[in-house]
């Protein structure tokens, strides 16, 4: 078989960047390791920047998230029984749009097989050959039948333990990272939200956040220990343990209900350098994390599939390889941004194992900072609701 770009991975990135390349007329073939119904079971993102809603409108698969996804104009930040808001649209002019990764990703989904698009599920030993040549190949099996595919270009959009990143020798890329000394505990319950707009809390117990999907889905998150298991944690131990976190105003008006999913996620802050070897590209989570509190993870994988798509599109329609050669370090200099800002708002709101009493006044009079200085404000909403492409 041969296409123009083999994308590895069928996240939101891989189907994205996927969809991007037909609508600008460029073939491609995504190779998805799990099934579609595993991929739309997995609860992650919830916010998105105006620039992943403009991607989804150059898609051409915004209307659901139109019809269905809800601006908000700011967010509640809290510390113990102290709260404020920032005023995202009086900051900045920009609201972000509350539509679930589950729902883009599935929009997406539907779009691609409207179109016909090749997407391959189940397929196993992936591995990508000669990507420092003009003419690489992936081979991989599904169903136990090994199968090839050439292309003029591979996408690696595989996530943090795919293939792609690792093919990459050792020798040509450098990796930065941060593990956080704890895990985030997440519910979704079949609630109505407790606030029409976030609220990120921190308190002497740690850090909580309140969000939501819809009217009647909400999806609550409190800091834990790694080491805990999200099955020792009854429904009743977290919601008693959110109730500690947020002030009281909204302890009252919290509703409760069964989890219908429950999960620990880690916090870690990790970047590759560089994005590219030879003909290989890699987008989201395959090249870096950011730890969930920015809410910046896949609003970062957009960034990457629009440096990307420029860069084939001038490939293709301009015969300039420009575009592509300039795509790490376009992509990176605004990955690193949305890691300093995911890493500053992570240390302002968590409690951290070995914190002093120093610490602990430093992270207050940040806090306060934050809410009553204007320009402090400004900066974390210019921040939270994306920066420039
Ligand atoms: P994904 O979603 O991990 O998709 C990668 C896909 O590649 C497949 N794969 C392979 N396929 C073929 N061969 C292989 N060898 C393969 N290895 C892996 C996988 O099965 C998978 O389908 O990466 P992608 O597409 O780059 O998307 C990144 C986002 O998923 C991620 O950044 C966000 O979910 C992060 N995130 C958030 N981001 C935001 O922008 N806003 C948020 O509000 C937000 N909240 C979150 C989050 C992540 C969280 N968790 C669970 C870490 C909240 C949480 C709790
Ligand atoms: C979510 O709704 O899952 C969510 C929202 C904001 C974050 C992280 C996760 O910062």
């Amino acid at each position: 078989m041969r296409t123009q770009v083999v994308i590895i991975g069928g996240g939101p990135s891989g189907l994205l960047l996927s969809q991007l390349l037909h609508v600008h007329g460029i073939d491609s073939v995504v190779l998805e390791r799990k099934t579609k119904d595993y991929v739309l079971g997995r609860i992650r993102a919830g916010v998105l920047e105006q620039g992943f809603v403009q991607l989804m409108e150059e898609a051409g698969v915004a209307g659901r998230l139109h019809a269905e996804g809800h601006c908000h104009d700011g967010t509640l930040v809290s510390y113990g029984e102290e709260i404020f808001r920032i005023d995202f649209a009086a900051l900045t002019g920009k609201p972000v749009v509350v539509y679930g990764q589950t729902e883009v990703t599935r929009d997406l989904y539907a779009a691609r097989e409207a179109a016909d698009g090749e997407v391959v599920f189940n397929v196993d030993d992936v591995s990508i050959h000669d990507a420092d040549t003009n003419a690489p190949h992936v081979t991989y099996s599904v169903d136990g039948q090994s199968q090839r595919i050439d292309a003029d270009f591979v996408a690696g959009c595989d996530g943090f333990h795919g293939v792609s990143r690792k093919t990459i020798p050792l020798d040509v890329r450098t990796e930065y990272e941060k593990i956080y000394p704890f895990g985030w505990l997440g519910i979704l319950s079949e609630t109505p939200p407790v606030n029409d707009e976030l609220i990120y809390a921190t308190s002497e117990r740690g850090f909580a956040l309140c969000s939501m999907r819809n009217e009647n889905l909400s999806r609550y998150y409190i800091q834990c220990s790694m080491s805990d298991n999200p099955h020792d944690w009854t429904d009743e131990a977290f919601w008693d343990e959110l109730r500690r976190r947020i002030p009281r105003e909204f302890v009252e008006k919290l509703v409760t209900g069964p989890s219908i999913e429950k999960s620990i996620a880690p916090l870690r802050s990790f970047v590759t350098e560089p994005m590219r070897w030879g003909r290989l590209f890699l987008c989201g989570d395959a090249a870096h994390i950011v730890p969930p509190t920015g809410a910046k993870g896949l609003n970062t994988a957009a960034s990457d599939v629009h440096y990307l798509l420029h860069g084939l599109r001038d490939f293709y329609e301009n015969d300039s390889e420009a575009g592509i050669d300039g795509y790490s370090e376009r992509a990176l200099d605004r990955v690193w941004r949305a890691q300093r800002f995911s890493w500053w708002f992570s240390s302002l709101m968590h409690r951290y194992p070995e914190q002093s009493e120093f610490d602990l006044k430093i992270q207050q009079t940040e806090f306060n900072f934050l809410r009553n200085n204007q320009s402090a404000q400004k900066a974390m909403a210019e921040n939270y609701v994306g920066l420039p492409y």
